[in-house]
């Protein structure tokens, strides 16, 4: 069934200029982009939009980098978008991702990792609804 999910490129990528190479590997995985737009979080939206993190060692490392400068969030549509996104972008590490994923490809370490996505489809509607309103998500 066809689904959604949410990407982010994040800051590293929108400053590398990467967007481009990634939303590419994106839609040659068969991704369509119901909707798209740069924006820049403040540290207090980021901590929200992490908030299951809080608490982790890593938290104020990932929320600093989040507001560091502008992102780009996507709501994605694909059959099983969730598990399929996740494959294309690979692990958390790009150290640990399979050759030919995003992160693998274009990620240079576990904080900064170029892009992510969602976990599972009730967080990917929860993440979408972040980002977007309904009239954006009409496809
Ligand atoms: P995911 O993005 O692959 O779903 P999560 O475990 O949900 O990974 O972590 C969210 C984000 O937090 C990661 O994408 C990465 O940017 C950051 N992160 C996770 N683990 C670490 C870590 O050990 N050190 C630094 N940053 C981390
Ligand atoms: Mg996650």
């Amino acid at each position: 069934m066809s689904n959604r999910t949410l990407a982010i490129l994040k800051p590293d990528c929108v400053r590398k200029n990467f967007q481009g190479k990634v939303l590419s590997k994106i839609q040659e995985a068969g991704f369509k982009v119901l909707a798209m737009k740069q924006i820049r979080l403040t540290k207090s939206q980021a901590e929200g939009f992490y908030a299951v993190h809080k608490g982790r060692p890593f938290f104020a490392e990932l929320t600093a980098f989040m507001s560091s400068g502008p992102c780009v969030p996507i709501a994605l549509e694909r059959n099983d978008a969730v598990a399929t996104f996740r494959k294309t972008i690979g692990a958390t590490d790009p150290a640990e991702a399979e050759p030919g994923t995003v992160r693998r490809e274009f990620a240079d370490s576990k904080g900064e990792n170029i892009v992510h996505g969602s976990d599972s489809d009730e967080n990917a509607k929860i993440e979408i609804g972040f980002f977007f309103s309904d009239s954006e998500l009409l496809g």
